[in-house]
């Protein structure tokens, strides 16, 4: 396999004006009939015409109706050749596909009692032959037929136009979308399949209709997912002037999926996981990830559809851009602190690793041999804090008029980051050229940052100094340009600002919080009138994607954890409260936890004024990839072990605390999902499992209870997680038999049992999680279910994966082995933990000689990409 290239992009040699499609749906055998009105690219002017497929049986082809001969075209290696398309024309192919047989899942698929499709990034080209890149862009008119009893229901993009009986038994459909689009953003659904119906009145009194399709099953799980995107669009029309363009919006759940889901023009199609809920079978973090899913797929109709990517370098453009608005729409319907808490710790656990590992990349990256392996962290998450950066450079007011110019612009385009960062610079008269090396350079910038304070002069300073440490794209960065928000917290709080620079004329109203740019290796910042010494509080709500490095005492970090008027560097102070007794652990060889931090917890836990769920955040210990990234010479299984002992100890200091938050939670309350009530039950749950870990004994009973009478999933998983972590061997089978008899036919629950039991870490998890793989409720088809067993034991039980036998990498080894061919995507994804091998030191080539093993074998090019990379 070979690499492509940004700097090699050519504007494609023709245009497909119209796109007629006819899907003739047979068990094991769909013919597939495309009709393609074709118009030569002047601004190339080159007669040759190369489609792509992969896997098609070519039956016929025909242009301008006249069928040609093997020697008018050439087929080979997935292109199709056509020598002299000059003019306009139609080129008109038949070929012959087998969705029964696809366990990649990409391209059109069989999933239980249906038929649909997933085509981003270049899934389309294995259901006919196409120009499948994102900057071809067509009006897409579709007709399926297929068996009336086998599949009734037949869907895709648009309105339907036509529908109706035909003979044998079978029935037909005719969808068209007028908005010309990508073949990535195409989709059809053929199958069994009942449906919920709602409607929306847009900001322009037009009436949507919303239909979402599930398993007749699964009817009583939708409303969850149609409330999520009735507020979607509401916010979408409020916050960034966006209306739906469609009269109808459909949402299917298919079972298999790889990803999340996907915002195929009109059709989503979702994975169960990301739209089904309930309060009996969803955790609260469930339904949270159902309203953020739907509502993201939902954004993406401006930000990814009509407005496109040019090429699938610019891909963080649409999902980048997307992600930021999912957050802020998240923030806005839930708690805004612990929203930026939970992706600020995805964020620096994993997608810091990423950029500092073999497959890091910069937001845009400049190659790629397989894209699939760009749908990542970086391009997603860092992603997003790139367009949260221009937000807060530019501020709310010319960031609105940038995206409302971005849209205006480039409605109907296919474009790329530049064009994005060109409308910001448009509306605000800023030079952004600077900040742009955001999208080129990977890694993650470090920001040094000391201060000096003159008693004499009043005057406090912040020296800063960033750096970035090479990646395999580029040994030296250029410095980035970055958002530094700051306050200075003084004895009665945070202090008024202004730089020594600063005229009084230019100070705002609320002068206690400022954003510094950086710009230069090394800044000075000096604010004047400073009466007293003041604790920095320094990145304000994570202004930017870096490692910040300050030398705070104990004092000031437990001065920032009590009083910092940002309630997100509160939660951040208690981190490196952590990180600081895990290093003091590391050194003294024995965990002795600090007073001062105990009491500062305990004192904390007893405000009322504080929002339970932020509280239940401060409660964790950082998790064991972000201290491994923090203390990258200790070895991570002593890691493991000394956050392991850390929170125990936290638990008996707090316990009398802990137990209270126990006990006064109601557990008979009827279930809502609103964020009061979500914190509420986090704080109760959180504390439950703290002192499950110190096995307490108020957790022994009161773990059973909440598994035996929760009202909700929520409640009972949590008591199911305290019982695996302090009752007997015994207990803990019994239970986890239960809650298996009790959930069985419900494939979501099904997927928590198990992720449960890989993540225990006892010596034989590795051993149950094996004998799991051939229980009857799993199945190597469904990603889900891989990503439950595997992926959960790979990403989550640090204690048992890194054995020091190695057999929990040589069996993640072989599961990658195993679904290498039969679904490359996910097989690529299962692979990366072993790609951190460097970061291990001895433990390391353990790892390295599973990727060797993996590298042996004939690989798809998604593996073949990860293992090459993660090995040079
Ligand atoms: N755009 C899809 C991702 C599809 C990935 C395919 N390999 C989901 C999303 O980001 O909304
Ligand atoms: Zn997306």
């Amino acid at each position: 396999p070979s690499a492509i290239y940004l700097a090699d992009y050519r504007e494609p040699t023709h245009w497909i004006d119209e796109t007629h499609l006819d899907v003739v749906i047979f068990p094991d055998q769909t013919r597939v009939t495309a009709r393609l009105k074709i118009t030569p690219n002047a601004a190339r002017a080159v007669s040759e015409l190369v489609l792509d497929g992969e896997g098609l049986q070519t039956q016929a082809i025909y242009w301008n109706d006249a069928r040609l001969t093997q020697d008018d075209f050439d087929e080979c290696d997935g292109k199709l050749r056509l020598k002299q398309i000059n003019e306009s024309g139609w080129l008109t192919t038949e070929v012959i596909i087998c969705p029964e047989s696809n366990t990649a899942l990409e391209g059109l698929y069989r999933s239980r009692t249906m038929y649909c499709t997933q085509c981003e990034a270049e899934g389309f080209r294995k259901i006919t032959w196409y120009l499948d890149r994102p900057d071809v862009m067509s009006v897409f008119t579709t007709r399926l037929e297929a068996d009336q009893s086998l599949c009734p229901v037949l869907l895709s993009n648009g309105n339907l136009v036509a529908s109706g009986s035909l003979p044998n038994g079978r029935h037909f459909a005719t969808w068209h979308d007028p908005h010309k689009k990508p073949s990535y953003l195409f989709a059809l659904v053929a199958g069994q399949l009942s449906c919920v119906k709602d409607q929306f009145v847009t900001a322009s009194n037009r009436s949507v209709a919303i239909e979402v399709y599930v398993e007749p099953k699964d009817l009583d799980k939708c409303s969850h997912a149609i409330d999520s995107l009735k507020r979607a669009m509401r916010w979408d029309e409020q916050n960034y002037g966006r209306e739906y363009d469609l009269d109808i919006y459909m949402i299917v759940a298919v079972d298999d999926f790889n990803m999340g889901a996907m915002e195929n023009k009109g059709l989503n199609i979702f994975n169960t996981s990301c739209v089904l809920a309930s309060a009996a079978t969803t955790t609260d973090i469930g339904f949270q990830r159902v309203e953020a899913v739907v509502a993201h797929e939902y954004f993406h109709n401006w930000s990814g559809n009509r407005v496109t990517c040019r090429d699938w370098f610019q891909l963080s453009l649409k999902e980048g851009f997307t992600v930021y608005r999912d957050a802020e729409f998240s923030a806005d319907m839930n708690s805004s602190t612990v929203k930026r808490i939970e992706d600020v710790n995805l964020l620096r656990t994993a997608q810091f690793a990423e950029d500092a590992g073999p497959l890091a990349h910069p937001v845009r990256p400049a190659s790629f041999i397989e894209i699939s392996n760009f749908y990542t962290l970086t391009v997603y998450e860092k992603g997003a804090e790139l367009v949260r950066m221009l937000a807060t450079l530019l501020g709310p007011e010319y960031f609105r008029k940038g995206t409302d110019l971005y849209f205006e612009r480039h409605d109907g385009e296919a474009v790329t980051c530049d064009d994005f960062v060109a409308s910001m610079e448009a509306v605000s008269s800023r030079d952004l050229s600077q900040f742009k090396r955001w999208y080129s350079q990977a890694g993650t910038p470090e920001l040094i940052v000391s201060s000096q304070y003159s008693e004499a002069y009043k005057t406090f300073r912040l020296t800063i100094e960033q750096r970035c440490p090479p990646t395999p794209e580029a040994a030296e960065k250029a410095p980035f340009h970055i958002p530094i928000r700051v306050s200075l917290l003084g004895a009665a709080g945070a202090l008024p600002l202004k730089l020594a620079n600063q005229a009084v004329g230019d100070l705002p109203e609320d002068n206690t919080e400022m954003i510094l740019e950086l710009t230069k290796s090394e800044q000075t910042f000096e604010f004047a009138g400073v009466h007293e010494r003041p604790v920095p509080s320094l990145l304000r709500g994570f202004s930017a994607p870096v490692n910040l490095r300050y030398a705070y005492s104990e004092t000031e970090l437990i001065t920032l954890l009590m009083q910092d008027t940002d309630l997100f560097n509160r939660w951040s102070a208690s981190q490196e409260l952590g990180v600081l007794a895990v290093s003091n652990a590391i050194k003294a060889g024995t965990c002795e936890l600090s007073g001062d931090w105990v009491n500062a917890l305990q004192a904390n836990l007893q405000r009322d004024d504080l929002d339970p769920a932020v509280m239940a955040y401060m409660l964790q210990i950082p998790s064991v990839n972000y201290l491994h990234d923090r203390f990258p010479e200790t070895d991570i299984l002593t890691l493991h072990q000394t956050r392991q002992d850390l929170v125990r100890r936290l638990a008996l200091s707090l316990a009398d605390a802990l137990r209270e938050k126990v006990l006064a939670y109601d557990m008979r309350q009827p279930y809502e999902v609103s964020a009061a009530a979500v914190a509420v039950r986090s704080l109760s749950n959180t504390a439950l499992l703290l002192l499950a870990e110190a096995k307490d004994p108020l957790a022994l009973r009161e773990s059973i209870t909440r598994f035996k009478h929760a009202n909700n999933m929520t409640d009972q998983l949590a008591g199911l997680r305290a019982i695996a972590r302090c009752q007997s061997d015994n207990v803990v089978k019994e239970h986890l038999a239960a809650f298996y008899s009790q959930w069985k036919d419900e494939a979501l629950v099904v997927n928590q049992w198990l992720s449960l039991q890989a993540t225990r870490d006892e010596a034989d998890t590795l051993v149950a999680v094996q004998s799991l793989t051939s229980h009857p409720c799993f199945s190597w088809n469904n990603p889900n279910k891989v990503r439950a067993l595997a992926g959960a034991f790979a990403n989550q039980n640090p204690g048992q994966f890194h054995r020091d036998d190695g057999a929990g990498y040589e069996w993640l080894a072989n599961v990658v082995l195993k679904l290498n061919q039969a679904n490359p995507q996910l097989a690529a994804r299962l692979v990366t933990p072993l790609t951190q091998w460097r970061k291990h030191g001895q433990r390391g080539q353990l790892m390295f000689s599973q990727l060797q093993r993996i590298q042996g074998a004939t690989l798809s090019k998604d593996v073949f990409e990860v293992v090459n990379k993660a090995l040079t």
